[in-house]
């Protein structure tokens, strides 16, 4: 795998992962969508590891897919590469993920974030789906994530004209978690996966795919899934462990058992 285009390195028991083409605002070339891709799913089987932090740099979270990759592409062309296996591979990372997004959150940029369970903006982010410019249309679930996350106005408003959100607009509409001031922004996201990374990881996994339920499926279905990962976490020693440690007034030592 080339990986000079993802930096990545363990703090204790967190993945942290960075974008790294800052020349052309981290724009996500195949390659580095696929290694990307592969290096989720190393971190997500790795029993080490808790929480994942994905981050890009201060100029760019990224500004899109990589627009090179697409020029001349037929429709035939775009088909057979089934891309989407990728962002499938993406969607089915079951360990927290917490996007790290200062500058531009773009196109595929925007839909890569949205990927993530908790994003933190820096107070310069910058957010959009301007696909509209290039003749297209956001092709990774950029109409539809974006429209629930910030509602069919906002979402109709931006994904027709092309402009971009700032990040007090994406914080208003519910498009990301937590806006902090910018020279902070990385170290804000981090401290953020630190806290997440302290829990257990078992309960870590039940709540982010229950969480996600509430955007694939119809209430009641929803309902009956939160409630069989409820009664199964009671069969794990982190249930055990939490509520002793609560009894005893001390931090609990979650095992992911
Ligand atoms: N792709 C390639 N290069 C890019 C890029 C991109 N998306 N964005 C920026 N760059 C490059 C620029 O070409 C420039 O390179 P040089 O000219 O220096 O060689 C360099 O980054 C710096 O950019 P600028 O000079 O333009 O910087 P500015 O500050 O003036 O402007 C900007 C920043 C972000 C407003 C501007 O660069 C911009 O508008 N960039 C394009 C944004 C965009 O249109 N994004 C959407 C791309 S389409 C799919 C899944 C997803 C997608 C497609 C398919 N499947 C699953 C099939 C996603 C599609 C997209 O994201």
């Amino acid at each position: 795998m080339s990986e000079q285009h993802l930096l990545h390195e363990v703090d204790c028991n967190i993945a942290i992962i960075r974008i790294n083409k800052p020349k052309v605002l981290n724009a996500l070339s195949l390659p580095l969508m696929a290694d990307l891709a592969t290096l989720l799913e190393q971190y997500d089987a790795d029993d080490s590891i808790n929480v994942i932090l994905l981050s890009g740099n201060e100029r760019a979270w990224a500004a899109g897919a990589d627009i090179g990759d697409m020029a001349t592409a037929s429709s035939d062309e775009m088909r057979r590469r089934n891309q989407f296996a990728i962002w499938e591979q993406i969607k089915a990372i079951k360990k927290p993920i917490v996007a790290a997004v200062s500058g531009f959150a773009l196109g595929g940029g925007c839909e890569l974030m949205m990927h993530c369970d908790i994003i933190i903006a820096s107070e310069n982010a910058l957010f959009g789906q301007p696909e509209i410019n290039l003749g297209i249309i956001p092709g990774a679930g950029g109409t539809q994530r974006f429209t629930r996350a910030v509602g069919k106005a906002t979402a109709m408003d931006v994904v027709l004209s092309g402009r971009f959100l700032s990040a007090k607009e994406a914080l208003s509409y519910g498009l990301v978690s937590r806006v902090v001031p910018k020279e902070h922004w990385f170290e804000e996201a981090l401290s953020v996966a630190k806290q997440v990374a302290t829990k257990g990881p078992i309960a870590l996994r039940a709540a982010k795919a229950s969480v996600l339920n509430a955007q694939e499926m119809p209430l009641s279905k929803a309902l009956s899934e939160e409630r069989a990962l409820f009664y199964d976490l009671f069969d794990t020693n982190d249930q055990t462990e939490g509520m002793n440690a609560f009894s005893e007034k001390r931090k609990p030592n979650f095992t992911g058992t």
